[in-house]
């Protein structure tokens, strides 16, 4: 198994496991990251031997989203030039069942990586959230689009115009979550329903996989579309600087309208 410095890639029987490991950082979505659980969710892909994929931060968190850091200087040109999407796209396309396995916090990228897998295991301590709102920011991976159609337009535009998060329980309530399970048990759990779906003929549960994909997405692409242009234009902002320096500065941002 290829050697990763940002997360863990191993096998349980039929079903591949990659743990985001950047504990430090809430396993904030940087690049290297990114392109390392492209990579690593590919190969579990590739593997005839796999049949189901889980995605986690392990008991205490998932992903506090993109890498604030890393953004917080960067121009509209500079988000496109990276290609940051490249490798959210990357996981859209894996044909294989992906189950995400959240606990503690999942905001911003981190609950865009929850929606982007096919099913989503909670943990009792989950907490799903769009965030970017407080740094001067909107969505930029899919939230607007795939939180509206999972949770519903009413509680979605609170979410992302409030930054208000949801618990494990709510999230569950509101159809976000397939299960809440003791923090502790998401990982056993998840490679349990990816047995489950493991025991079922593989053609059937790819083509399935693909029809409800397109039953949720449809259209969503030209949303995303208009998304991402939304998010890096935002990176013209002063409001935006101002909201992810004063993140890293621990201070209170001011926003001005520009
Ligand atoms: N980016 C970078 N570092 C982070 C992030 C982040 N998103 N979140 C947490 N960290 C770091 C902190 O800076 C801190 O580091 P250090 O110890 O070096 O100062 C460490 O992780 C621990 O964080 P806190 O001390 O803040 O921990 P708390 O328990 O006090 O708070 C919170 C936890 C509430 C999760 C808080 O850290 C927080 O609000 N984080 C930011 C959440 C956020 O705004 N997320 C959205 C980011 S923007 C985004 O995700 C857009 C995605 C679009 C991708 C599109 C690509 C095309």
């Amino acid at each position: 198994m290829a050697d990763y410095e940002y997360v863990l890639s191993s096998v349980d029987g039929p079903v591949g496991i990659v743990t985001l490991n950047r504990p430090k950082q809430l396993n904030a979505l940087a690049g290297p990251l990114m392109r390392e659980l492209g990579e690593a969710v590919e190969a579990h892909d590739a593997d005839a031997s796999i049949r189901a994929i889980v995605i986690t931060g392990g008991p205490t968190v998932f992903a506090a989203g993109a890498d604030i850091r890393e953004m917080s200087n960067a121009t509209p040109v500079d988000m496109l030039a990276r290609s940051f999407s490249a490798q959210w796209d990357r996981i859209g396309k894996v044909r294989k069942p992906l189950i995400a396995a959240v606990a503690g916090y999942a905001l911003g990228g981190g609950c865009e990586l929850a929606m982007l897998c096919d099913i989503i295991v909670a943990g009792d301590n989950a907490r799903f959230g769009q965030p970017e709102i407080n740094i001067g920011l909107i969505p930029g991976a899919g939230g607007t689009q795939r939180l509206t159609r999972s949770v519903g337009k009413f509680v979605a535009s609170e979410m992302i115009l409030t930054g208000r998060m949801l618990g494990a329980e709510e999230a569950f309530q509101r159809g976000l979550v397939a299960r809440i399970v003791p923090r502790e048990l998401i990982v056993e759990e998840a490679v349990r329903l990816g047995k489950d779906i493991a025991s079922r003929a593989p053609i059937a549960v790819q083509l399935a996989k693909e029809a409800i994909t397109q039953a949720f997405e449809g259209r969503v692409d030209d949303g995303i579309a208009l998304e991402r242009k939304a998010f890096y234009l935002l990176f013209a902002t002063q409001d935006s600087h101002e909201g992810m320096r004063a993140f890293i500065d621990r201070r209170a941002a001011t926003y001005e309208g520009r």
